[in-house]
């Protein structure tokens, strides 16, 4: 251990902290605005500096190592003062358009500025004059609000494996980008949105749609849908300031009914379906031969991953479009024959954590209802803006059911929302319908939590069922490799896209860090516990569904509107 003294207080911490860490031990708060904690350690904007007795100059406290005697002081005026400039720096090259920007309130720069009583700022120069880049239907990059902090590179590479961004020209021209400044839609950006969740300012964010969806709850011609995606229940509650891991499941429907959609569906019941389908197509490779392992489908940041980077992995996908997509094409087809509605009149939103749903729902392959299946996809942050918009709060919201059928779920389907929950709702099934008889215990609890790669073995029956789930794509290369070079035993594998599963999707409230993921995923859990039917197996709206219209898993019906294959 070593000993130091921070402002004056005694602290020890194992060899190796940092200074910032140090300080964190007794409850003294140095400013970031670079540093991410285990990603993003570079020390680069300064805004930590802190002096330390017998250093020349003063220390990046995120980057500084302690030393045993150290003496560091973090706030007197001289470190204020050069945090000042520091800050003074950044907004000299920033553009003031706080009020209309969508970070307004949640934006770490402008928060620091307050904090430290920014008024005026003394360095009167040069603007950068980079052009906005929205090319892409996700996410949107504006290099006029970027302060090079660089936490978005370090995602995209380090968590992510996609390096679809990097640092081009120097010095006052530093410029945040793809290479080559070349626009998002044209690289290997696979839409995650994971670089939006970290960034501090407005430099990167959701393309927002929520306009879209004013204007068809607007419009009396059309019959307006939403459903919500599994971990926006453990989500929305945040943006109207409750705490992570707040299960606001009944508000959240309640407020959706207020903002004037006509049913509120969920896609917790698709996810129910997606294992039916999933399940069955994955004893037939089994049994029958096909591409194994087989790996799941469902999040689309991971299809563009594979397509970019495995493509001759697509075979190995399985067939089942995401549970999102199954809903929107049966929105506008069994669900609008049983209502009695014109298909073309059914206009279908999705409330998602994710920023690639946006561009997987304009997919060419997405429109086996005849029309594009799903309409508009927003983000947990944008239906939080919605319900701004709208004065709703959560407190003020009695708790209200979803509407039948589309929204009668299980708790395998609320699992969908955590790393590892498709595998668990998978295994709960495919046990069940081998086997013949019921499972004792139903967590599997091997396939949950952050581990890189998670594996397990499973007894169904004769046969031991080998399973891998992996967390964030950097992880995913892990198991493709294997796959890759032949060297992989799998039967099964779950690859969702972003860290923690959707519960860490890169349209969730900021912030979201390894802490707030666990808080979610806990309340995840939670949900799946409360809930009357645990197995996707036990729907009796999928049951029905099946009954009515689709006839079994994998027929022909099926095949037309709820599988596709990608060979892009
Ligand atoms: Fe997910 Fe999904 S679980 S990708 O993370 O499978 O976004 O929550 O909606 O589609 O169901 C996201 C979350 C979904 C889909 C489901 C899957």
């Amino acid at each position: 251990m070593i000993s130091l003294m921070i402002d004056k207080q005694n602290v020890s911490v194992p060899e190796g902290s940092t200074i910032l860490q140090a300080a964190g031990k007794i409850g003294v708060r140095i400013p970031t605005l670079c540093y991410l904690k285990d990603i993003n350690v570079i020390g680069a904007c300064r805004i930590c500096m802190v002096q330390v007795q017998g250093a020349r100059t003063m220390m990046a406290a995120c980057v500084t190592p302690v030393t045993e005697g150290m003496i560091v002081r973090t706030n007197t005026p001289e470190v204020i003062a050069a945090r000042r400039v520091v800050l003074e720096l950044i907004l000299s090259d920033h553009p003031m358009e706080c009020l209309t920007c969508v970070r307004n309130q949640n934006c770490e720069l402008q928060r620091l500025a307050e904090e430290f009583n920014i008024k005026g700022i003394r360095f009167d120069g040069a603007r950068t004059e980079y052009g906005i880049d929205d090319s892409s239907p996700a996410i949107q990059r504006d290099p006029r609000k970027c302060i090079l902090c660089r936490r978005c590179i370090s995602v995209c590479s380090e968590v992510q494996g996609v390096k679809a961004l990097t640092t081009g020209h120097r010095g006052f021209n530093t410029l945040i980008a793809p290479a080559f400044n070349e626009r998002l839609a044209n690289v290997e950006c696979v839409q995650c949105g994971q670089c939006s969740l970290v960034c501090p300012t407005g430099a990167i964010h959701e393309v927002d749609d929520t306009e879209k969806v004013w204007a068809a709850l607007a419009d009396p011609k059309k019959h307006v849908v939403v459903q919500t995606a599994p971990a926006t229940r453990v989500q929305v509650g945040e943006t109207m300031g409750a705490a992570p891991g707040s299960i606001v499941t009944g508000q959240m429907v309640a407020g959706l009914r207020r903002l004037g959609f006509d049913k509120v569906f969920d896609t917790d019941f698709t996810a129910d379906l997606t294992i039916l389908e999933e399940g069955n197509e994955l004893l037939q490779r089994l049994q029958n031969g096909g591409a194994l392992p087989m790996i799941t489908s469902c999040s689309p940041g991971w299809i563009k991953f594979a397509e970019h980077f495995y493509p001759e992995l697509l075979p190995h996908l399985s067939t089942c479009k995401s549970p999102q997509q199954m809903f929107g094409a049966l929105a506008k087809t069994y669900y609008a024959q049983k209502a009695g509605i014109d298909p073309s009149d059914v206009f279908v939103v999705s409330v998602m954590p994710c920023t690639a749903k946006k561009f997987e729902c304009i997919r060419p392959e997405m429109r086996s209802s005849g029309y594009q299946d799903v309409d508009v996809v927003l983000t947990s942050r944008e239906l939080g803006r919605m319900f701004k918009q709208a004065g709703l709060s959560m407190e003020n919201l009695p708790p209200e059911e979803y509407d039948a059928p589309l929204g009668i779920s299980t708790g395998a389907g609320e699992i969908f929302g955590a790393s590892g929950g498709v595998m668990e709702a998978a295994l709960r099934t495919v046990y069940e319908v081998v086997t013949g008889q019921s499972l004792e215990t139903i967590e599997f609890k091997e396939c949950r939590g952050l581990d890189g790669v998670k594996e397990a073995t499973v007894q169904v029956g004769a046969l031991p069922v080998r399973v891998a789930i992996t967390n964030g794509l950097g992880n995913a290369r892990k198991v493709l490799e294997k796959i890759r070079e032949g060297s992989s035993d799998h039967h099964f594998i779950e690859i969702m896209c972003c860290p923690g599963g959707c519960v860490g999707g890169g349209g969730s409230p900021i912030p979201t860090n390894k802490e707030i993921r666990l808080n979610r995923i806990d309340a995840v859990y939670r949900e799946d516990e409360r809930m009357a039917l645990r197995k996707s197996h036990d729907n009796p709206a999928v049951a029905e569904l099946y009954k009515e219209f689709l006839e079994k898993p994998l027929g022909h019906k099926s095949h037309q509107l709820l599988h596709t294959h990608y060979t892009e």
